[in-house]
């Protein structure tokens, strides 16, 4: 069973995910958003860097549609959505599976100078490629670097998706991870 601060939490989330915000997350918000991590990294419409990207993103779409999609009709709505992270989070392995996916996923993305780190910019971008404000995502980042020295290590950051997914602190800081609650 999730808890009320987890729904809150993975509501949150939806709403990010769901970029065209029509209330599901589809493949329309994946491409969407696959768009503008092209455009961050100025990757020409046909090259191959762009395909790559183009390509994970629709992945995670179809590993989300098959796991997610119960009744069948290609989106995601706010309850399968919520359904599915129920058995994820319940599942040791799926959970760890995932975490460490979202962690890697958000380095690989987005540490765009390539120093092992996410920086305020970067986490700046990472906001950005779901439409969301720069002056959040830096009020965000301050509050998720607890030792402020401007830095999200692969240690940091997979603390900060575990929060997220499973503390049941009011006041855990990576709570906020997607932005602050409603
Ligand atoms: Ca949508
Ligand atoms: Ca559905
Ligand atoms: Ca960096």
């Amino acid at each position: 069973m999730l808890t009320s601060l987890q729904q809150q939490k993975l509501t949150r989330y939806f709403r990010v995910l769901d970029v065209d915000d029509d209330g599901r997350v589809a493949r329309a918000d994946y491409e969407r958003v696959a768009e503008n991590v092209r455009a961050l990294y100025n990757a020409g419409k046909r090259s191959s860097h762009h395909r790559a990207i183009a390509d994970g993103f629709l992945r995670q779409w179809e590993a989300l549609r098959v796991a997610a999609d119960t009744d069948g009709d290609g989106a995601v709505d706010l309850l399968e959505w919520l359904h599915y992270w129920d058995v994820v989070l319940a599942d040791n392995a799926l959970y760890l599976a995932e975490v460490a996916g979202l962690s890697e996923r958000l380095l690989e993305l987005f540490d765009t100078d390539d120093d092992g780190v996410l920086g305020a910019d970067e986490f700046c971008n990472f906001f950005g490629i779901y439409g969301l404000k720069a002056s959040l995502a830096r009020q965000v980042f301050l509050d998720l670097d607890l030792d402020g020295d401007g830095a999200a290590t692969r240690q940091e950051l997979a603390g900060m998706v575990h929060e997220f997914y499973c503390s049941d602190d009011p006041a855990a800081p990576g709570n906020r991870l997607f932005g602050p609650l409603d």
